[in-house]
């Protein structure tokens, strides 16, 4: 009875330690579960952890862009892959010291933008959860068909069609040698360029080259579409263009073009 006793009250003890913990990242869950209305329950797993990053909530469930990209991709695609950059980005700003520095999505973009100065761990993870954040943005249900207003009018243009922009934006896909991502960016003169960035580079980086605002990207990853399409890349890039948010990419456009 007595050893029972003391085992309660070091099971008390412990779970005060823990609320106490809970306490004290209590704003900054409460910031996590405010920003995802009711989707994923993985933000949890990453809040837990610590840091200063968090996992966006998908903007629809998982199941929301079949049948062109799967419900599994979808999953571990979010919850693992996204979830794991997030986790090994605040790991790194940990071993690295750099928390004092690092406080949110806006200091994320200075963090890519000058991206040379961090170390490897951060340019990889910082990447990656930059690009996958920007990534389900930029997809919807029954997303697709054509842009309109501004954007159409520089896709026409630029490429003279938007099957031509399409086509260019394919090819980068399907020629960039195993990961990394297809862009459709904003140059620093304000036109728009197609290009690929290996890994989970992007063309806001200073180590890139190709350098730029992004307005539309493509994880051409294996891990965003081997479950459904295999080794057919060009196949996944083909049926994706059925999911792009097109209303998104012109408000990055707008936003790309304004500054
Ligand atoms: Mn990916």
């Amino acid at each position: 009875m007595t050893i029972k006793t003391d085992n309660g009250r070091r099971g008390f003890l412990k779970n005060s330690l823990l609320l106490t913990a809970t306490g004290l990242v209590a704003p900054f869950m409460l910031k996590v579960k405010g920003s995802s209305p009711g989707i994923s329950t993985s933000n949890e797993n990453v809040a837990a952890d610590g840091g200063p990053f968090t996992l966006p909530a998908l903007p629809y469930d998982y199941n929301a862009l079949e049948p062109h990209i799967d419900t599994t991709t979808m999953q571990i695609h979010h919850d693992k892959h996204h979830a794991a950059y997030v986790n090994n980005l605040n790991k790194a700003i940990q071993e690295n010291n750099l928390s004092g520095s690092v406080m949110g999505p806006l200091a994320l973009d200075e963090m890519i933008k000058n991206i040379s100065k961090y170390p490897m761990a951060v340019r990889n993870n910082g990447g990656g959860h930059w690009n996958h954040s920007f990534f389900w943005k930029n997809m919807k249900p029954n997303g697709g068909g054509t842009p309109t207003g501004k954007l159409a009018t520089a896709i026409n243009d630029v490429f003279t069609s938007l099957d031509a922009m399409k086509t260019k934006f394919d090819e980068a896909g399907t020629k960039r040698f195993g990961s990394g991502w297809a862009w459709l960016y904003v140059t620093k003169d304000g036109k728009l360029d197609i290009g690929s960035t290996p890994n989970q580079d992007n063309p806001m980086m200073d180590i890139s080259d190709i350098k730029g605002t992004p307005i539309l990207g493509l994880d051409v990853w294996e891990h965003a579409y081997y479950l459904k399409y295999q080794n057919k890349r060009a196949d996944y890039m083909n049926a994706w263009w059925n999911v792009v948010n097109w209303d998104q990419v012109a408000e990055n456009y707008a936003a790309a073009t304004k500054q």
